[in-house]
């Protein structure tokens, strides 16, 4: 038995080819797998469940397919699709779990996050959050018509391109003292998140034990996932070499 983790997909309904490498994936990889984690950013945008594109049909059919095979599929919401729901996740046959969950990984106290929230040197991104976080402030954006919900995207999406281009690639990545600090506040010695984009498994050392943090990669238009079982974990990114991606927990 395996479980498997995936993040930062970034579909979206202009790109039908990730969307069908992403169908086909969940059809092929997940043959004796108990449980999927999807840990955001899914999809690109996200401006309610009530307007899902037409595109990403295959897609919720696929998933619906596998709750049928009796497989655990478990969504989290990242900082691009943090307006997805309830609604939709049921109607995939998945469960949305929150941002941080702990989970019992065969034996291994696993805690797991998107990522957006370790990356606390860039300010002004983490005072965003807090503002888009609000429960009330979603609540009012799920209610405005959609050409409001979709000019107001792409006005966030533009500031974020644009600042990009000035924050250093240090800003936007995490921030270890943040790691430890999330780490030990929840007792783990293993973290698994996305959304830096830099898939890696990271061994360090926390309270006097050896810490693993493992990223996900995001996948462009190829794959990036994370297999795990009582033996080991492997990490299958094209970035990353065999004798990188394999971390053995016996
Ligand atoms: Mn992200």
């Amino acid at each position: 038995m395996t479980t498997l983790f995936i993040s930062d997909l970034h579909l979206s309904p202009e790109n039908e080819a990730l969307i069908q490498l992403t169908t086909e994936f969940l059809c092929t990889e997940t043959k004796g797998v108990q449980s999927l984690y999807l840990l955001g950013d899914v999809f690109n945008t996200w401006l309610g469940d009530d307007i899902v594109p037409v595109e990403f049909e295959p897609l919720i059919t696929q998933l619906q397919q596998l709750h049928q095979a009796g497989i655990k599929t478990y969504l989290m919401v990242g900082n691009r699709d943090f307006m997805m729901g309830k609604n939709f996740a049921e109607r995939c046959g998945c469960q949305l779990i929150a941002d941080p969950t702990v989970i019992n990984l065969y034996g291994i106290k696993t805690l797991l996050i998107h990522g957006d929230s370790l990356c606390t040197d860039d300010v002004s991104y983490q005072r965003y959050r807090r503002k888009t976080r609000n429960k009330f402030l979603q609540w009012c954006f799920l209610h405005l018509p959609v050409r409001y919900r979709q000019g107001i995207s792409d006005k966030i999406k533009q500031k974020s391109r644009e600042q990009k281009q000035s924050k250093s690639t240090m800003i936007m990545d995490v921030n270890q003292l943040e790691v430890s600090r999330i780490m030990q506040e929840y007792d783990v010695q293993y973290l698994i998140h996305g959304h830096t984009h830099r898939p890696a498994i990271h061994a360090f050392t926390l309270a006097n034990k050896a810490a693993y943090r493992i990223v996900l990669g995001d996948w462009e238009n190829k794959t990036s996932f994370l297999k795990c079982n009582d033996q080991q974990f492997v990490l299958s990114d094209h970035r990353i070499s065999a004798s990188d991606s394999v971390l053995r927990i016996s």
